[in-house]
């Protein structure tokens, strides 16, 4: 990787890759593109792009100026608010993909695009899932991941496109708010503990969801990236995870610190569905074996540096 470009990079994994990409690569080796610009070190410490995914003309455009190799393609909708708006979800998430896609075939670059455990489903094995298993999703943002993967591969053995990709559990972070999505609640938890003491949870008590900490994820995409073509198997997508966890485990990790936290439910019926319909627990072997995927954080190393660095921020 040595000239690349980030779509959708003010989102919560681009707020956070596009920093540790520019350390590792250099400042102005790393484009970064979004539909909004607000001011954030994102659009100030490199080049910054404006770039609507939808417009493919748009995305040639800066590709071929940039002399890009490299394409981490991270817009999309994710899936609270894909079942919500499921035909915009559709257009952003699909045409999104194939551009970057095209793009990556006409200017022969090298690709990364995030699957998800939302491209599992309800008659999926739902503990230790497997990486190559069942996937009927029932939600239109799990649907758009399967179709993802298909066309990941796709455009690797009909083009000889590099393409590359992680299934992610929920994410956590502290820097930039996820948005739209089903394990959002956990990030919630750890801001409202801080900031009220308190969190009613919209996913349900005994709902267990695979997780993983903001770190453990950049530092996975960076090391499938520099894989050796040749040692990868599964290319769309690799299952990854660190943890599987449910409301009650984060609200008791989180008490260790803050002993007066207190957990509550008030149960939102669409996101439950959801997360019903996804995996308890993943199995990450074979990322492990193919590229060597590790994890740093476990629940506790990741609730202590999470608490720390919003207690910094926040109070
Ligand atoms: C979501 O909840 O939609 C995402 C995901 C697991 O893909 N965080």
């Amino acid at each position: 990787m040595k000239r690349i470009l980030v779509t959708g990079a003010l989102g919560q994994i681009g707020s956070e890759l596009v920093g540790k990409l520019r350390d590792v690569y250099g400042e102005t080796q790393v484009v970064a593109t979004d539909i909004r610009k607000p001011g954030t070190t994102v659009t100030e410490s490199g080049p910054f792009e404006l770039l609507d995914v939808t417009d493919a003309k748009q995305m040639f455009a800066i590709v071929q100026t940039y002399k890009i190799d490299t394409i981490l393609h991270l817009a999309a909708v994710l899936s609270a608010k894909a079942e919500a708006q499921p035909l915009a979800a559709w257009n952003l998430n699909m045409s999104g993909l194939l551009n970057a896609l095209e793009a990556a075939r006409a200017y022969q670059c090298k690709f990364f695009t995030p699957s998800s455990i939302g491209a599992f489903g309800p008659n999926t094995p739902k503990e230790q899932t497997p990486q190559d298993t069942i996937q009927r999703p029932t939600t239109m943002y799990g649907i758009n991941k399967v179709a993802g993967e298909l066309l990941c591969d796709y455009y690797c053995l009909k083009y000889g496109v590099d393409t590359r990709g992680l299934r992610f559990p929920g994410l956590i972070s502290h820097v930039a708010l996820p948005g739209g999505g089903t394990t959002d609640y956990a990030v919630e938890m750890y801001y409202e503990a801080i900031q009220k003491g308190t969190y009613a949870s919209y996913i349900a008590k005994g709902t267990y969801l695979d997780m993983m900490y903001m770190p453990d994820a950049l530092q996975a995409i960076l090391t499938l990236m520099e894989a050796d073509a040749d040692q990868l198997q599964h290319r769309n997508a690799y299952n990854v995870t660190a943890m599987s966890v449910q409301p009650e485990d984060v609200a008791a990790v989180i008490r260790k610190h803050i002993p007066s936290f207190t957990l509550e439910y008030r149960v939102d019926p669409m996101r439950q569905a959801i997360a019903e319909s996804w995996p308890n627990s993943i199995d990450a072997t074979t990322a492990k074996r193919e590229w060597g995927f590790k994890t740093e954080y476990d629940l506790q190393t990741m609730t202590q540096d999470m608490l720390a660095k919003l207690q910094c921020r926040l109070q």
